[in-house]
């Protein structure tokens, strides 16, 4: 490993929100159905189920978009939060998760975008007809009008299957300039978030996975630690703040 690290990316996946009872896509949160167990991902997260159903769509959205206001931040988010607040060099946290529990978990987060959501945020609102994004608490199914042009043609502002991520540019110039990728609650399924290890290490960065079991991509880290993010994630972060 590097001698000093200085700049870090760090990739979540929804491992990292399991804790605070949000579902993961491969398990129900406390043992229930996971998320794809409820829907068929071609039914409710590619631009064509939109079109085919946008009520279907609508309702999977508005039911996690309110599911997730009950929930709360857990202390791997308030790690993260700390590591963001105290880190000295450069830090990118980049989730897959549309949930906002990072934000909450600590205000630095969202104010120097040291976080970027690259897969898309439940909390906004995207106008397909003035194309700007809205902050948004409530449902969509009723078509509410868009804030802005008032068209009401609203959409969940995620990226659906099919769909190019958002700052795709700043994720891999930050990965260019990293010393230690980390990665944490990801099964290593999706695309292309599941080859960033692999830049990683072709880029020569460290790379160090903290997941509750083995992933897709475990075979390519350096390093791998097994555990519940609520405590693998705190160890590690008072560890690289040189605090244990
Ligand atoms: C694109 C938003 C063009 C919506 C999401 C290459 C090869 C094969 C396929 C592809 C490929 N390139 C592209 C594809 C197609 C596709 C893809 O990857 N398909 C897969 C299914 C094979 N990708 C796309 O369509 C992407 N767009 O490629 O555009 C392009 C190409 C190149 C460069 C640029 C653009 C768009 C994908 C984004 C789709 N939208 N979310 C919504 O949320 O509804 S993806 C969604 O699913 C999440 O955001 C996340 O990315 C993924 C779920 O994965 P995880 O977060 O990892 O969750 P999972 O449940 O799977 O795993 C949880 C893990 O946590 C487990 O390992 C578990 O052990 C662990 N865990 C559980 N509890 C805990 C824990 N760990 C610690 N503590 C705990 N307590």
């Amino acid at each position: 490993m590097a001698t000093t690290i200085r700049n870090i990316v760090i990739l979540t996946g929804a491992g990292i929100s399991a804790e605070s009872g949000i579902d993961t896509f491969r398990a129900g949160a406390n043992g229930g159905p996971s998320l794809w167990e409820q829907h068929r991902v071609e039914d409710v997260a590619t631009p064509e189920a939109f079109a085919r159903d946008p009520d279907l769509v609508h309702r999977f959205y508005d039911m996690r978009r309110a599911a997730i206001q009950t929930k709360r931040p857990n202390p791997a988010h308030v790690a993260l939060a700390r590591l963001d607040a105290e880190w000295p060099g450069s830090l990118l946290i980049v989730t897959q998760n549309v949930d906002d529990l990072h934000e909450r978990a600590g205000a630095p987060l969202g104010h120097n975008q040291r976080l970027l959501h690259m897969h898309g945020e439940h909390l906004k609102a995207w106008c397909t007809s003035c194309d700007i994004r809205s902050p948004w608490r409530k449902e969509l199914s009723s078509r509410p009008p868009c804030p802005v042009c008032g068209a009401r043609g609203l959409r969940p502002d995620v990226v659906w299957f099919g769909e190019m991520p958002y700052r795709m540019g700043d994720i891999y110039a930050a990965l260019r300039e990293a010393d230690l990728f980390v990665s944490i609650g990801t099964s290593g399924a999706v695309y292309p978030a599941a080859g960033f290890v692999q830049n990683a290490v072709e880029l020569g960065v460290h790379t160090l996975e903290l997941n509750l079991e083995e992933s897709q991509g475990s075979r390519m880290f350096h390093e791998t630690r097994l555990g519940v993010a609520s405590e693998v994630v705190p160890t590690w972060v008072d560890e690289i703040l040189g605090r244990d």
